[in-house]
């Protein structure tokens, strides 16, 4: 999906909620343990639920990877489901991934060529030769990680480099790499005040905002500080909205929590 049609997206149906499909079979409800694929079996709930509430969905390839083979099958089956159904969603593979030149590329033919998902999560730590090879593909995206949301962000992305953090050096380089048709930035919620500087460096680039509800992150100051004039924000909730419940209701208070979340983003439009 390129640039022009996801601001079309957001404006259209006026929410930049992004789903995340982070499934846990500890934490679906147990009626699911009967099916033949748990996950995908509650993913398509969860997805016909908040489809019409988000604008993404970003599953984390990790909750699918702890399930062997036959989980890399729900993530398969999911994202199909979601491109069949659901093809105006931007579709997010979480995978944090970069690697020397020739094995990025194989990570990038992985998500873009055979899952086809429109974005993957990208480490830049390896540096340029390790993020280029996402930026190869015509309408697909490396969201690079910028300034994440978990407490260890300080150990390395907040030290600094020349009276600079490290993590406004990161984002300054990589944005180099790519443009804003092909690159977003992961930035956590939990950082929102830190998105002043982020944005005077990258004013127009979208940001991936994870960290709103379960770690504690603010809508209204990611909003505050993060916005631009065309939103340039996507922002993730995933266990506050996939495990509202885990009983039978679990789908209608998925739908409940999303729907509450993209009227908060209403308020913060126009
Ligand atoms: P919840 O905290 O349950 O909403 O999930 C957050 C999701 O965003 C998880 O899939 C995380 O792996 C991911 N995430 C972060 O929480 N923090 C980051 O800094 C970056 C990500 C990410 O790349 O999406």
């Amino acid at each position: 999906m390129n640039r022009l049609k996801l601001i079309e997206q957001i404006k259209l149906k006026n929410t930049f909620l992004c789903v995340g499909l982070d499934p846990d079979v500890d934490k679906i409800p147990k009626h699911f343990l009967d099916e033949e694929d748990p996950i995908f079996e509650f993913n398509k709930e969860i997805i016909d639920a908040t489809a019409e509430y988000c604008i993404a969905f970003k599953p984390n390839t990790a909750f699918y990877e702890a399930y062997g083979l036959s989980g890399i099958g729900s993530l398969e089956k999911t994202i199909k489901y979601i491109k069949i159904n659901y093809p105006d969603h931007f579709l997010i593979a979480d995978a944090k991934r970069g690697d020397i030149g020739n094995t990025s590329t194989m990570y990038a033919k992985a998500f873009f060529k055979r899952l086809e998902t429109d974005a993957i999560t990208v480490a830049p730590y390896m540096g340029s030769d390790s993020v280029k090879p996402f930026l190869a593909f015509e309408n697909k995206w490396a969201i690079v990680l910028g300034l994440t949301s978990n407490e260890g962000s300080c150990d390395f992305q907040q030290l600094k480099i020349n009276d600079e953090e490290l993590y406004l050096n990161v984002i300054r380089k990589c944005a180099s790499w790519g443009t804003e048709d092909n690159m977003m930035f992961v930035v956590g919620a939990t950082k929102a005040q830190m998105m002043d500087d982020i944005r005077k460096i990258i004013p127009n680039h979208f940001l991936l905002v994870p960290g709103v509800g379960a770690q504690g992150g603010s809508l209204e100051e990611v909003c505050k500080h993060g916005m631009n004039k065309n939103v340039g924000l996507i922002v993730n909730v995933s266990r506050n909205i996939i495990f509202a419940s885990n009983g039978k209701d679990f789908a209608s208070k998925a739908a409940e929590e999303a729907k509450r979340i993209a009227n908060q983003m209403k308020t913060f439009l126009n």
